[in-house]
């Protein structure tokens, strides 16, 4: 035999060998191990969760590390005493309920619109509650999951009364600030070149800077997310001498995320946000939910926990989502909280009222 014949028995030999060992046999169990879960395309630059590993994490940590803006009104802003509040904020203290039955184990992670990714690619948070856009490139390519939508915006642009400009098309040639690391900065190129119009660009990594720079008039307009829009309004020297233009110039669904590839901590996310759309859907609230526990509804019982095992199958305890409803009441009573009709940011429900109301709040069932 020449050396090549034996070389290559001893290959089939160990082949074999590799075969027998590590292949499941016929009835053997189908485990992670042996079944490729996602699929051929392997993510270029995902994060690195193992899988199922969040909510152990969570737990052992004792709290929710969840990141959330620097500070929009309405969304997640600190007041004097260093307490977070908004829908953003709510939305995490609702996840905090979920896990632990108490929404104050949550720690707020303040993060500028371009270092949001990186923290929750890194691991340092456990969850991105921060007004940020649901995109294809994001929910991809950056290796994110969106639980839904918690907020439908668009992006809009504010200028000073004094410019007589009352639209988006009176602004060709215009110098305009925004932030850095947004949809914004994308969605205004994507604008102005559609409609054959020039601008300038004034973008700043810290919102407050690029909110200042055009409270100084260093810009003829500010532009981002509506709600952004009527919160920062607030903040101007002089409010009322600001204007809302008409135009909305994107889609901007907002929504929490966090990293693929831990399925089990995606499905408490998205159900939490779920069991606040289905709770203001079934009139379960935050001053009803203890009276709703004895109601004859399956709907509402199979959402509190009085029937079936849903919270089981994410890991919880079967009250997890009547947790949620008592810390923070239902979806329809923290917009309400927040952002609403009654608050400083005044913002009627529209798109964000219940489907069965002209809105588009729908959330799958529980059941
Ligand atoms: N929804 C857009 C914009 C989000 C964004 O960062 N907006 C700014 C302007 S409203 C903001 O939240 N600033 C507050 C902060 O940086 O803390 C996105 O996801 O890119």
């Amino acid at each position: 035999m020449n050396n090549r014949l034996v070389a290559f028995l001893v290959g089939i030999v160990i082949g074999a060998a590799a075969l027998y060992f590590f292949l499941p046999g016929p009835g053997a169990p189908i485990t992670a191990a042996t079944v490729n879960t996602t699929g051929p395309a392997a993510k270029p630059a995902g994060p690195t969760a193992a899988a199922g590993s969040t909510l152990a994490t969570v737990r052992a940590r004792g709290y929710l590390q969840c990141g959330v803006s620097q500070g929009l009104p309405g969304f997640s802003n600190p007041n004097d005493k260093g307490e977070w509040s908004g829908i953003d904020v709510d939305f995490c203290k609702a996840v905090a309920a979920a896990v632990f039955g108490d929404a104050t184990k949550v720690k707020y992670r303040p993060l500028s619109a371009k270092d949001r990714f990186t923290a929750l690619q890194s691991g340092e948070i456990d969850l991105l509650s921060r007004n940020t856009t649901w995109s294809m490139s994001r929910d991809t390519s950056l290796g994110f999951d969106f639980a839904g939508v918690i907020y439908y915006d668009g992006q809009g642009f504010l200028v000073k009364k004094s410019t007589g400009i009352t639209s988006a098309a009176q602004l060709d040639g215009a110098t305009i600030c925004t932030q850095t690391g947004t949809t914004t900065e994308l969605n205004m190129a994507d604008y102005f070149r559609g409609q054959g119009m020039t601008y300038k660009v004034l973008a700043f990594e810290k919102n407050e800077e690029s909110l200042s720079a055009y409270d100084e008039g260093r810009c003829d307009a500010y532009t981002t997310d509506a709600s952004g829009l009527h919160a920062q309004k607030l903040i101007l020297k002089t409010p009322d001498e600001h204007l809302v233009l008409p135009e909305i110039i994107s889609k901007e669904p907002l929504g929490p995320l966090m990293r693929q590839g831990d399925a089990q901590w995606a499905d408490i996310v998205r159900w939490t946000l779920f069991a606040l759309i289905n709770a203001e859907d079934l009139g379960v609230t935050q001053g009803n939910v203890e009276l709703m526990r004895t109601s004859q509804s399956p709907d509402i019982r199979r959402l509190l926990g009085a029937e079936g095992a849903y919270g089981e199958a994410i890991g919880l305890k079967a009250e997890w989502a009547a947790d949620v409803i008592r810390a923070v009441g239902n979806y329809g009573e923290i917009y309400n909280r927040t952002v609403g009709p009654d608050t400083p940011l005044g913002i009627p429900r529209g798109l964000n009222a219940l489907w069965k109301n002209g809105g588009l709040m729908y959330a799958p069932p529980i059941r």
